[in-house]
């Protein structure tokens, strides 16, 4: 697949504010400062589309991007920053829980793990929690420039193993891996 066209549709706050694209729709998890933002201007080539920040907990809501006329990308907030208030969280949280177990349109979510770093105990909450409540997942390890190729390898074979699902490398330093991830993308549909 070639991305041809890439937009901003809406920032929502939970569910129900969130339109109806009819379209597949791939919700980006994981913790914050992954890389999630950047993931989606890297694949569209479009630095400007998700707000990225080198501070953490730069995306507050659910933001829908929708890709040619074929699937929208759902950027979520990361999970495991502190810096904000406990029953800001909690609510959050409930928004989050909400939208990934009724959104008819969500093939997948895509769990994002840091190849500089071991996976972590929420990464591991959070891939318990999906599998338990049947929420479909892969995953995808960012920042492999920070790494050599044969970590790379390592590296996704292990999360693959833990998490048991796929595992596909990413950095957006080098577009070599988009198209593995578009095509895995696409075969979801
Ligand atoms: N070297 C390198 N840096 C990256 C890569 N991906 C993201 N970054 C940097 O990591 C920082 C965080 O990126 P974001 O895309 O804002 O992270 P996020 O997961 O959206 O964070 P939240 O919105 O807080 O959940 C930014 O400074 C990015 O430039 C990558 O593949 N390689
Ligand atoms: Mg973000």
């Amino acid at each position: 697949m070639k991305i041809k066209q890439a937009k901003f549709i809406i920032s929502s706050p939970n569910l129900a504010l969130c339109p109806d694209l009819n379209l597949p729709e791939f919700a980006l998890l994981g913790r914050s400062n992954v890389g999630k933002s950047s993931f989606i201007n890297a694949i569209t080539r479009n630095g400007k589309l998700a707000k990225t920040s080198n501070k953490p907990g730069k995306t507050r809501l659910i933001n829908l991007f929708q890709i040619n006329e074929d699937f929208v990308i759902a950027d979520l907030p990361g999970y495991g920053y502190a810096k904000v208030s406990q029953s800001t969280q909690a609510e959050w949280q409930k928004n989050l829980e909400q939208y990934l177990l009724k959104r008819d349109a969500l093939k997948s979510t895509i769990q994002f793990i840091d190849a500089r770093h071991e996976i972590q105990k929420n990464d591991f909450q959070m891939n318990d929690w999906l599998k338990v409540n049947s929420v479909p997942v892969f995953a995808v390890m960012t920042k492999c420039d920070y790494i050599s190729r044969n970590e790379v390898f390592t590296k996704t074979k292990k999360i693959e193993k833990y998490f048991d699902c796929v595992c596909l490398p990413f950095s957006v330093k080098n577009s070599m891996y988009n198209d593995e991830i578009l095509k895995h993308i696409e075969s979801l549909f």
